[in-house]
This record gives C-alpha cells, structure tokens and sequence, in this order.
C-alpha cells in the first residue's frame, strides 16, 4: 500500500519559449516516467520565455503544486529538465516534497536494473557516485532543516561519513573486477581481429527496435520491450549473410538527449564493441516526431565515445505503422548505400538490409582501394 502511494508523482513539464516539439518531449518524459516504474497522477505544463534561477519554475506555480500535493495524495513531484542542485534543494523546502530531476530518473532506470558483467560495473559505478553526492546533499539539507543551521557533528553527519567509506570501499571493488572484465574481452576482440570477421553495431534512441532488429537478424531472443533503456548489455553474434559474407552483430544500449555525463563516460566499456566495429547501423523510429533531434543526439554521445568516424547506415524501423512508406534502399549520388527504410517486427525488408550490407561493404572496400578514405576499419 505504502509502496504504490510512494509511486504517484506529479510530473512538471516547462515549455521554454514555445518550443515547436514541446508535445513530443512531453511524451518522451512521461515514457522515462513510467520506465522507472512511477505512477503519473498529475502532468503539470508550464509556458515560461525562460527558467527561473531560484526554482527553474515560477514561485506562483510552485504554490499551485503545493495545493495540488494534498488534493492528490502525492510525495513526490519529477521534473523533465536537470535542476541545479541548490533549484532541487529550494523546490523541496518548499514544496515538501521530494523532486526528482530528469537525471535521477535516467540513473534510478539504470539502476535498478544492475547486473553483474562488465559494462553493467561500469554503470553502477557512475550510479554509485551520482546518487553518492546527491544523498549527501539531500541528507546534509534534510538535517539543517530538521536541526537548524549551525548543528554540526549531529548523527547525521556521523552517518554520511560511514556511508561515503563505505560507497569508497564499494568503488574501489567495482573498479578491480572491472579491470579483469575488460581484459578477458580484450583476448575475446581479439581472436575475433585475427580472424578478420567485419563487425557491425547496432546504434540508436531508446526505443528504436535495435534488439527487435537484432534479434529477427540473428534469429535470437534477446530482451526487446516497449520501456526506455530495455537493454543495457552489449549482445554479439555471428551472421551469415551468404557465402562470402560472414559478420559479427553487437546489440548495445541506447542513447537518450542529455544523458548525464557520468554515465556517457560508463557507456565507453559497455559500448567497446561500438567503439571498435566496421559499421554502425543506426536505427531510427521513422515514426518519432523527434528523429532528426534523435540521430543528432546519438550522433553527439557517439562523438563523445570516439565513434563518429566509423561509417554508419541508416535504419529507418516501423515502416509498418506508416502507409505511406515501402521497404527500400536510398542510396547517395555515388552509389553509396545510406538507409534502409525496413520493419524489424513485421520482418519487412530484412533481405533489403542484407543486400545493403554488402553493399556498403564492398562500397568501404572500393573507396579504400581509391585511398579516399580516411578511415580504414578493417585496418586495425
Ligand atoms: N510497430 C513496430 N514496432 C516495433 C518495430 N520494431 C520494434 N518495435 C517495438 O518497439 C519497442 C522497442 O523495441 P526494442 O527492440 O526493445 O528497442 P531498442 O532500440 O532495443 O530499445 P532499448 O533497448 O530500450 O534502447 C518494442 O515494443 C518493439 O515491439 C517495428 O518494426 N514496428
Ligand atoms: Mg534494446
């Protein structure tokens, strides 16, 4: 009972100087929302020409939330936008409440679904520093507020220092079996470059259908689900497209906008097989409202990586729920293969994908011949 009270929320969206694709983030949220397992009991819009510096939204409207939070039977209010911590710490005094912002929620997905291999580590490593210095602040308000200013070496700051030695020690055991992890994948890549086989990864938003693609392709059972972040482990497997054309297909996490930078830094080990492939195939939910603003945000995490060198095809998936649109290939002025308009659930246009990636592969092969390109993957 306690616990689905502790569920509901009211979510505050801000719409800051009209943006045209309001509705879309909205959604998008109220996705995140959910994944994180909250109930949503009240979405609260705001129009606002920019954010306020004390609570990013108006005191008004901070009062009108207070009046809701009894009505509702809420305890907890989450914002689609990162505060400050000191805007987090205001809206809480007055509100009292707790509020999340749209970084606690990304981090509570990732972790309450830890793991124990590799890139998992990685993340809770990220989640454990986090949420570390997030608990101490709220701890360390929580207690001024209760003891007042100035009650210092009270039980509560007794308690932070046991917590941050023990989060210390934690951190330290994380990073060995960290070490070892990667090491035991280093041998792995690299029997497999010694065999030359051309590796390909599956990149894109939360969401696209990367494991539903991955898995009609490869014929597997990976865990594929309407929720953000279904997948947070990489998943490689050898394809047979024909004859000649053996390849290793790596299905990964996904990327979302302003994904908090620790966790960017964690994705580097869970997305090393990314890192390190031939070909990137990017996925794209054709029917989302935000594609472009998804391929520039994955675009910029794989930048971030270091991946943005590595030559991509784009995956246009859902084809299906849009009449309009038929499997097909588009290809670039020079005969370049660039996307695959294709549906991973209704299996329309796999064999297109196929042909793509031969083709894309001996297009790669035919430019390096022509030493135009730069990058030469296979060269590694
Ligand atoms: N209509 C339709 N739905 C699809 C298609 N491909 C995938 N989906 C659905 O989209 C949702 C997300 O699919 P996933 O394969 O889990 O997406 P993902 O990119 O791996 O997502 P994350 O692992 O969360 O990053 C699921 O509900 C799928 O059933 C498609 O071609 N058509
Ligand atoms: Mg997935």
């Amino acid at each position: 009972m306690n616990k689905i009270l502790n569920n509901r929320v009211v979510f505050i969206c801000v719409n800051i100087n009209r943006d045209k694709e309001f509705e879309a983030l909205v959604n998008e949220g109220t996705a995140l929302v959910l994944s994180a397992g909250y109930t949503i009991v009240e979405t609260v819009k705001i129009n606002r020409p920019n954010i306020d510096s004390k609570f990013f939204i108006g005191s008004g409207k901070v009062i009108e939330i207070k009046q809701l939070k009894t009505i509702l039977n809420v305890n907890k209010v989450i914002i689609n936008h990162n505060l400050s911590s000191i805007q987090e710490r205001n809206l809480e005094l007055e509100l009292g409440l707790t509020v999340f912002d749209r970084t606690s929620v990304i981090l509570q997905i990732f972790a309450s679904r830890v793991k124990g291999s590799e890139g998992i580590l990685q993340v809770e490593l990220a989640v454990q520093s986090q949420l570390l210095s997030r608990l101490v602040k709220r701890w360390t308000h929580l207690e001024r507020q209760r003891g007042g200013i100035g009650l210092r070496g009270g039980p509560g700051e007794k308690q932070i220092e046991l917590d941050k030695r023990l989060i210390k020690e934690r951190i330290k055991s994380l990073k060995v079996r960290l070490m070892e992890a990667v090491k035991q994948r280093q041998t792995q890549r690299k029997s497999r470059l010694k065999n030359d086989v051309f590796s390909i990864s599956l990149v894109g938003y939360t969401n696209a259908g990367k494991s539903s693609l991955f898995n009609v392709l490869t014929k597997s059972n990976v865990y594929a689900e309407d929720r953000l972040f279904a997948t947070l482990e990489t998943t490689s497997r050898k394809l047979y497209i024909d004859a000649n054309n053996e390849v290793v297909i790596s299905d990964t996490v996904g990327f979302i906008r302003d994904l908090p930078h620790t966790l960017i830094a964690a994705f580097r080990a869970t997305l090393e097989e990314t890192i390190n492939a031939n070909l990137l195939l990017h996925v794209v939910d054709v029917n989302q409202a935000l594609k472009e603003r998804q391929i520039e945000d994955v675009n910029y995490v794989l930048t971030e990586i270091k991946a943005i060198q590595i030559p991509q095809l784009i995956i246009y998936n859902k084809i299906d729920l849009r009449e309009e649109l038929i499997a097909r290939i588009e290809y670039a002025n020079d005969g370049e293969p660039t996307a695959v308009y294709l549906s991973a659930e209704k299996n329309l246009g796999i064999n297109l994908l196929h042909q793509a990636i031969v083709e894309k592969k001996l297009w790669l092969k035919q430019k390096k011949n022509e030493e135009k390109v730069a990058y030469e993957p296979w060269k590694q």
